[in-house]
């Protein structure tokens, strides 16, 4: 959806270049805010409607969770940053946040809400838990070195994802972080907007607990082509390892004429950079091409939906 947007304002300005244009010293942090947990083995559904007295508590996971991450966050605002303005105001964010969680926690105690009420409160703790994921990532900056943060961020998400997957009834959840981009029922990308060499491209992946795309299925591979045209993205296949097609999680590449540029891969020379084109970008036209390593493109990041307990 954010690339759909990025590609509509290029194609409204001067330009329409399908080439890698090295124009990414934007001031949009967004590409840092990616994060998640990695999904846990398969846990039972969290009902929407609780019907039994034991079903009712299932809320509890979430909401103590929400309980603590609260706490976590007033402690670490207070002791670090208490001086700087917009931590106060994620303070404050959270303070609001805590009492709509004591809403629903009372709520569902005293079984007072009607169903519609319960859900409308859920939805509302759902918008302010994203309100402040956004103003923690605003002010992660100020606090770096805090590991903290980064954990207060993943609870977020992980507490914003058992919300969202109890609110839309679903077995299973559909969460992506902040940034990234869901397909399937399990998948979310990360199409960047700045370029990268193709192992920078990769390592960059792997620090968010993703990989850089490996499309096997053709749901996979036409999502992403669809999203990529008319840029360039690395994808997370190479030969440079064995001198065969491999996707980054070690998988064989069956060869498929159909997914490359007619020609390629041509293991090309002339391109005076050194050496041969030993990885592999998707072109403006949704196929393959071989191509440098060391250029700098966009690429595409592949990760598993969050589920949190
Ligand atoms: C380019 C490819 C390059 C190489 C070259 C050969 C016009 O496309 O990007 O990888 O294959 O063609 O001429
Ligand atoms: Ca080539």
């Amino acid at each position: 959806m954010k690339e759909a947007a990025e590609l509509g304002s290029v194609q409204g300005s001067v330009v329409i270049t399908t080439e890698y244009h090295d124009d990414f010293n934007n001031t949009d942090t967004s590409d840092n805010l990616a994060f998640w947990t990695k999904e846990p083995e398969p846990e039972p559904r969290l009902g929407l409607v609780p019907r039994s007295g034991r079903g009712r508590w299932m809320w509890a996971g979430p909401v103590l969770s929400a309980f603590f991450l609260l706490a976590l966050i007033i402690f670490v605002s207070v002791n670090n940053v208490k001086t700087d303005s917009r931590f106060s105001s994620v303070e404050k964010t959270v303070a609001n946040l805590s009492s709509a969680v004591q809403t629903v926690i009372t709520a569902l105690q005293h079984s007072k809400a009607s169903e519609a009420d319960l859900q409308k409160e859920i939805g509302r703790q759902k918008f302010t838990m994203e309100m402040t994921e956004q103003k923690l990532d605003s002010v992660s900056e100020l606090v770096k070195g805090l590991d903290q943060l980064e954990s207060l961020r993943s609870a977020v998400a992980g507490i914003k994802c058992s919300l969202d997957r109890v609110l839309h009834n679903d077995t299973v959840s559909r969460c992506c972080p902040l940034g990234w981009v869901v397909s399937g029922s399990s998948s979310c990308y990360f199409f960047s907007s700045d370029g990268l060499p193709w192992n920078q491209a990769r390592d960059y992946c792997s620090n968010y607990n993703a990989k850089l795309a490996v499309l096997k299925t053709q749901q996979d591979w036409d999502f992403v082509t669809g999203s990529t045209k008319p840029l360039f993205y690395w994808v997370g296949l190479s030969d440079e390892r064995t001198g065969h097609w491999e996707w980054v999680d070690g998988t064989p590449y069956i060869m498929d004429r159909s997914q490359w540029k007619p020609g390629q891969p041509d293991n090309w020379e002339g391109h005076g950079l050194g050496g041969t084109e030993d990885c592999a970008m998707i072109h403006a036209n949704g196929q393959l091409n071989d191509d440098h390593c060391s250029r700098s493109y966009r690429y595409v990041c592949q990760g598993h939906t969050l589920i949190h307990t």
